[in-house]
């Protein structure tokens, strides 16, 4: 059984999510589901999953942790997939009618990592397009702009324009014909940039194409540990490309169309 939000999300935050491109919940997941997701994110810590990615560059410290698709081989992130409020949420706030879960990772941030996340938009990197794609990123621990909260540069979904996916381990791995991020540092006092204190359990919905990043973790006691997971609703279609992200398997489907499948199941209907 699906569980229900703890409250309906509001017309104001739908309203906000499709003006900014960003909205922040507070506390719409119970700390159950943050103690399961903390006790699963040090087993694939441990043990992790075929494409996860250690992106602390050479003896700079902390350690920048990511891994994807934990879903579909660990039950304790499956749980959350299936049966958490989150497909909900997504649903609701790109007002969807089907939400198909693309896939989730989690982000970690360990005490004294320096490692930015680059500015970028998630789109570019995957082989899915529309305007129904968006990320709820959870927070398994109070994080806030020292501990590396994400900062989000409001509306930049609606600029038009996809950038080139930067790597995050800092190479140049992703070719793709688009020019580069623009230089956010360097036009802050013109833009609107977002950014979050969380306590664990709070969440952002952000947009497919929204330019975003984040700092490190300066703090030496604290760590970042983030629970990230994407959906997709009605709009999506698959957009193939070699020169995108690797996904867990190849979903089989027919480029072009729906990405519903084994890999991208549907998970919410709207009744
Ligand atoms: O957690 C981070 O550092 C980056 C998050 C991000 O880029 C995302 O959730 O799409």
């Amino acid at each position: 059984m699906m569980e229900r939000p703890f409250r309906e999300i509001t017309q104001e935050e739908i309203a906000a999510f499709h003006t900014d491109g960003i909205v922040f919940l507070k506390g719409f997941f119970n700390m159950d589901w943050v103690e399961k997701l903390r006790e699963q994110a040090e087993i694939d810590l441990a043990s992790p999953g075929r494409l996860h990615q250690e992106l602390t560059q050479g003896e700079n410290g902390g350690r920048f942790f990511f891994d994807t698709f934990l879903w579909t081989f660990n039950e304790g992130f499956k749980e959350f997939v299936m049966s958490s409020p989150a497909a909900e949420i997504a649903g609701q706030m790109m007002k969807a009618d089907k939400i198909n879960v693309f896939f989730d990772q989690l982000l970690i941030k360990e005490p004294g990592t320096s490692e930015r996340t680059p500015w970028h938009q998630d789109l570019p990197y995957w082989p899915v397009d529309g305007e129904q794609v968006c990320t709820l990123w959870l927070a398994l621990d109070p994080v806030d702009a020292e501990t590396g909260a994400v900062e989000y540069v409001k509306g930049s979904h609606l600029w038009g324009q996809g950038y080139k996916p930067p790597a995050f381990a800092g190479d140049d791995k992703y070719k793709l014909p688009l020019p580069p991020v623009p230089d956010i540092e360097a036009q802050r006092d013109d833009l609107d940039i977002a950014q979050f204190e969380f306590e664990p359990g709070d969440c952002t919905i952000h947009h497919g194409k929204l330019v975003h990043g984040a700092p490190g973790n300066a703090r030496a006691d604290l760590r970042r540990r983030a629970y990230v997971t994407r959906w997709a609703g009605d709009d999506a279609i698959y957009t193939p490309d070699p020169e995108k992200q690797e996904m867990m398997w190849d979903p089989e489907i027919e480029a072009g169309g729906p990405l519903d499948s084994d890999l991208w199941p549907i998970i919410w209907q709207r009744s």
